[in-house]
């Protein structure tokens, strides 16, 4: 069984968020659009990008971290966990149009998505 659990975000606006269900990292989903991010010695590795999502697509983000770290995305307050031994990864259809931070907290800027 999987809890939704609202918790405090630290380091952002953003007071709740919703854990974000885990998804498969290693399949990608058909339709949708793949992104991946990483976060290494304290950085974003890749240095972080936009991304272009068209609405109501599909978007899989999948993010590995040498550290524990939760990954937000901003806008969706989405929220999960990454952990070195074992990469996070949320499915999610991108129904609210913006510009979108996806962090690792407290306040590593790793991509920005882009909806339109
Ligand atoms: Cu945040």
């Amino acid at each position: 069984m999987i809890l939704l659990v609202a918790l405090t975000v630290a380091g952002c606006a953003r007071q709740e968020a919703a854990r974000a269900e885990p998804a498969v990292c290693g399949s990608p989903a058909a339709g949708a659009v793949r992104v991946d991010a990483g976060l290494r010695a304290g950085r974003a590795e890749p240095a972080p990008h936009r991304v272009e999502v068209a609405e109501g697509g599909t978007v899989q983000l999948g993010v590995s971290a040498d550290v524990d770290a939760e990954v937000h995305v901003h806008g969706y307050d989405l929220v999960f966990p990454v952990r070195p031994d074992q990469p996070g990864c949320v499915l999610f259809v991108a129904t609210r149009s913006g510009l979108f931070d996806v962090e690792a907290h407290p306040e590593t800027l790793l991509l920005q998505i882009e909806v339109r």
